[in-house]
């Protein structure tokens, strides 16, 4: 099982709620189908992907990064039991979805990068260690299904 230090919770629970849902979910989810085309592919259904522009403006990229941040806010609100409480999304991903379970891992990293660029300096070593940390976990407990 993952351990958690005191400083890493208090790390991760006090930057999280200076997070505001909608707007990272919507860059990060934006910024994962920019930057990693194929994963364009789960998304057909949600209309125009044609350019950066489109992606960034599409309203229903915006609405379900929102809900892929809140499903990551469910994952820091129960740190020591993801895997749980990821186990009905990784059967939704994995069996359902089919997603590579490497796109779990990009998506971690986009969302790093888009918080970084937020929160600028307060975006310290020690607090992008922990949130590494977390997208890691996060990433594992949903590709659990897969093994
Ligand atoms: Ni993901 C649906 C959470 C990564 C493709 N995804 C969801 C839902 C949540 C969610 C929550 C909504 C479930 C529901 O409606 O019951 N997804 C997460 C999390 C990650 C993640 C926490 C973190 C790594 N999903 C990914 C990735 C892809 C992905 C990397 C593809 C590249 N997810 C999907 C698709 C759906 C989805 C596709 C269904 C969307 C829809 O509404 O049709």
């Amino acid at each position: 099982m993952v351990h958690w230090t005191d400083e890493e919770k208090q790390l991760i629970t006090s930057t999280w709620c200076k997070v505001d849902l909608g707007e990272i979910g919507a860059e990060s989810l934006a910024y994962l189908l920019v930057v990693y085309p194929w994963t364009q592919r789960f998304f057909a259904h949600f209309g125009n992907l044609s350019s950066a522009t489109a992606i960034c403006g599409n309203p229903k990229v915006r609405a379900h990064g929102k809900k892929v941040l809140t499903s990551f806010g469910e994952a820091i609100k129960n740190l020591d039991n993801i895997k749980k409480t990821f186990s009905s999304l990784s059967e939704l991903h994995c069996d359902k979805l089919h997603v590579d379970p490497e796109n779990f891992k990009l998506l971690g990293d986009v969302l790093i990068i888009v918080m970084a660029s937020h929160f600028g300096k307060d975006f310290t070593p020690a607090v992008h260690a922990a949130f590494h940390k977390l997208v890691r976990v996060v990433a594992h407990a949903l590709a659990l299904r897969y093994h």
